[in-house]
């Protein structure tokens, strides 16, 4: 093999980033739920590291909560709007008011530059919110 070939082939190896193989989900509600807003949402991951947005680490990244939104392929920069919140601070729960409806929602994970991991690092589970009973509180 001449030199340069050798060379280029290193480059390609070197460059080829290292797998990882884990999952994200919602730790609580459980899909399917049938709650009411506020709705307490709580995040997990296995075999990567939550770590605040802005240094892009190999291994780690936060959490984005999509309202009626499916996953986000892998390459691509999370949006920042009302339906793609950002944990860029590392945060693990979130309490969001949702109206009453059905909802599809979405967790997904993404590097220190809000690029998508894939949906191997999603779930989307199903929801209701149900209207609050009329007359209020009643806890
Ligand atoms: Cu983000």
């Amino acid at each position: 093999m001449k030199p340069f070939a050798l060379l280029v082939l290193v480059a390609v190896i070197s460059c080829k980033k290292k797998e990882y193989t884990g999952k994200v989900w919602f730790s609580e509600p459980s899909d399917k739920a049938e709650v009411t807003s506020p709705v307490k949402f709580g995040m997990q991951v296995e075999g990567m590291t939550v770590k605040p947005a802005g240094a892009i680490e190999e291994g780690t990244g936060h959490f984005h909560i999509l309202i009626n939104k499916e996953a986000i392929a892998a390459g691509q920069v999370v949006i920042n709007d009302e339906f793609h919140k950002h944990y860029g601070k590392g945060q693990t729960e979130d309490t969001i008011d949702l109206k009453p409806g059905d909802y599809r929602i979405t967790l997904q994970f993404a590097d220190g530059a809000h690029v998508s991991y894939g949906s191997a690092w999603s779930q989307t589970i199903s929801l209701k919110v149900k209207a609050k009973a009329a007359g209020g509180e009643e806890e």
